[in-house]
């Protein structure tokens, strides 16, 4: 290893020399002092040369360095109450790891605004900047704090299929891809197979996974490719997995403040961590919430983004919508023996959009494959799916939460394209 020490790790008293190692963040030449500042993954180091007793070979080689080259800097800490976390460093050596040509593709100072378009074709070197890195060491605690709560919940976690034969959300379109000689698809969401876990009897499952869906519209809460929080659990019934997963909200919220501090400081946010439990309204009055406040949407409809956000302004906090027309939910989602044209389903919101739908499954198979054929679908192609109905499926429910969606409105980020590596929308497919 080159590198002793991340920045962080440095204390103002540590008396043995350390090698840091990063970018060349600035340079600043003063005459009889040099600074150069370098940038490791945790923050900044003040490199300091003072002209009258640095050796000139260091000095040259910080002088002719050219901005995000990557360095190893091996020298002493001395106190300095005016640098980055209270220390500088005074070298005995630099060297060059990876030269950086110049002009560069981006500022990575903050000094220089990029817009979206420019940063993501240069991501490399937009995620230099400590906000947009911030953004993912986030993203990072989101997942590991789902993974700890769904773990604590017993929950097991499982990877299934992205190439398939068939579709599961009926509304959205398909990615066909060639898969051999014949014709596969990219999945749009790991419904079917979760599903077929409880059969399996695995009882409680979740899977952080990519989903595809080919939606045609270029807004800024939808993406081709999206990251899916799933889970499914047997023996439950919608409203028992509503509560799990406005518990997981909350956990995600509150471990994300109390780990992120760091992050949510670079980027400026502090985070509200949502009361429990959520509100919960129904569909029907989710319709005259939206009405009474100015939409036109008939009761039978799917809502609008605009009816979402009259709705939300309303409400103001996360909240759920239950009690679904059967006809505007997927064929999976049960619908109430009492008054079938409503089913079981619920969608979670936050304020500004839909953060997760889900609903207490149909785990009758004559009732699953009339639902199939009653939404227009061929339920041969859900031979697979449906066979597993047959020999003891138990009672099940489960939902499917957006980590770009849950991360972005956490933030208080307006375009989900931040919250994404390398987003994948209808004109982006590189990087
Ligand atoms: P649904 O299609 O509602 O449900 O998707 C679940 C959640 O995934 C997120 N999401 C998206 N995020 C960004 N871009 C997209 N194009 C996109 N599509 C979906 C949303 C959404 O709420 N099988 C069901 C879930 C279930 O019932 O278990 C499903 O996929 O946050």
């Amino acid at each position: 290893m080159i590198r002793t020490h991340y920045s962080t790790q440095i204390t103002p008293e540590m008396q043995s020399p350390v090698t840091i190692c990063g970018w060349a963040h600035e340079i600043r030449d003063l005459g009889g002092i040099t600074f150069l500042i370098v940038r490791d993954r945790e923050g900044l180091v003040q490199v300091t040369l003072f002209k009258k007793t640095i050796d000139k070979n260091v000095l040259e080689v910080a002088r002719n360095l050219s901005r995000e080259s990557v360095v190893a800097v091996t020298g002493n800490i001395k106190k300095e109450a005016k640098a980055p976390n209270g220390y500088e460093l005074i070298p005995t050596e630099i060297k060059v790891l990876g030269k950086a040509e110049s002009p560069l593709p981006m500022d990575t100072t903050g000094k220089v605004d990029a817009d979206l378009d420019t940063r993501l074709d240069a991501r490399f070197m937009d995620l230099r900047r400590p906000y947009t890195q911030s953004i993912f060491r986030i993203r990072h605690l989101i997942q590991k704090g789902v993974r700890e709560y769904l773990d604590r919940e017993g929950f097991v976690e499982i990877t299934t299929p992205k190439v398939v034969a068939t579709a599961t959300e009926g509304g959205t379109a398909l990615f066909p891809i060639t898969y051999f000689e014949r014709e596969a698809f990219l999945n749009q969401s790991p419904q079917l197979f979760k599903q077929l876990m409880m059969s399996g009897g695995l009882d409680r499952v979740f899977e952080i996974g990519p989903i595809f869906r080919a939606e045609e519209h270029d807004t800024r809460k939808h993406l081709n490719e999206a990251t899916s929080i799933d889970i499914e659990a047997s023996f439950l019934d919608h409203e028992d997995v509503m509560v799990i997963l406005e518990n997981l909200v909350k956990y995600v919220y509150t471990y994300v403040s109390e780990n992120g501090k760091n992050y949510l400081s670079n980027l400026g946010v502090e985070v509200k961590i949502p009361e429990t439990p959520f509100k919960r309204i129904t569909y029907t009055e989710a319709i005259k919430i939206a009405n009474d406040g100015g939409e036109q949407i008939e009761w039978g409809e799917d809502l609008t983004t605009e009816s979402e956000h009259t709705i939300g302004k309303t409400i103001g906090e996360h909240y759920f919508i239950t009690d679904w027309p059967s006809k505007i939910k997927p064929f999976y989602a049960m619908p109430y023996d009492d008054k079938p044209e409503l089913c079981r389903a619920f969608d979670m919101m936050h304020p500004r959009m839909e953060l997760s739908s889900g609903a207490q499954r149909v785990h009758s198979y004559e009732l699953l494959r009339q639902r199939i054929t009653d939404q227009g679908l061929n339920a041969d192609g859900f031979d697979f799916y449906l066979k597993a109905f047959r020999y003891g499926m138990p009672p099940h429910s489960g939902w499917g939460l957006g980590a770009e969606r849950l991360l972005m409105t956490m933030l208080g980020i307006e375009n989900i394209r931040e919250v994404v590596l390398f987003p994948r929308d209808r004109k982006r497919l590189s990087p």
